[in-house]
């Protein structure tokens, strides 16, 4: 009985295919949803003037120069930025460590010297020459916020000391500061 059933099944299993491979004719549609673009973004800093904020020569005791710095985000995205220094002394004179430096906000302007006070201190830091901010990833004490294509200005006041003495004659430094940005934006 069961033998003569399975040749029975089989058809009816073939037939079934066939059925179902002829397919029904019903109505589809697809729709295309392309141009989907992705842009990175740009992390761009950069200063103004690039290079010789300050070329002083024949500088003497109670000397004092201030110079205006605009510092650019040329880039698409928020940045948050640090200051680092260095200063040289191949004469062994000490120079950078004898000049005052004071940074400040704009204020009113940079003649008058009226923003906020960014640093004080000597021309390079003695403290890792950090001069304002971290430049660790992520937002520390003194990181300063730039938007996508803005700009700030900051008030650079050098001075030589009034009591500066005799040793300080005919000496030279060429300082060098560093603007270190990052993304704000998950971080
Ligand atoms: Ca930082």
């Amino acid at each position: 009985m069961f033998r003569k059933l399975l040749p029975m099944v089989a058809l009816l299993l073939v037939a079934a295919a066939g059925f179902r491979s002829a397919g029904l004719a019903l109505f589809t549609d697809a729709a295309t949803l392309d141009a989907n673009s992705f842009v990175t973004a740009t992390v761009d800093i950069s200063t103004n003037p690039a290079t010789a904020l300050f070329n002083v020569t024949a500088m003497v005791p109670g000397d004092t120069v201030t110079q205006s710095l605009v510092v650019t985000n040329a880039g698409t995205a928020q940045l948050r930025y640090a200051v680092t220094a260095s200063a040289t002394n191949a004469d062994g004179l000490a120079l950078k460590d004898q000049l005052a430096l004071v940074i400040k906000t704009l204020g009113t302007n940079c003649a008058t010297f009226d923003g906020g006070e960014l640093y004080t201190g000597d021309l390079d830091s003695g403290v890792g020459g950090v001069i304002f901010g971290d430049t660790a990833q992520g937002a520390q004490a003194g990181d300063r916020t730039l938007n996508a294509a803005a700009s700030e200005t900051l008030c650079f006041r050098v001075s030589l000391p009034i009591g500066t003495g005799n040793g300080s004659q005919g000496a030279a430094t060429t300082a060098t500061y560093t603007f270190t940005a990052e993304q704000t934006a998950n971080n």
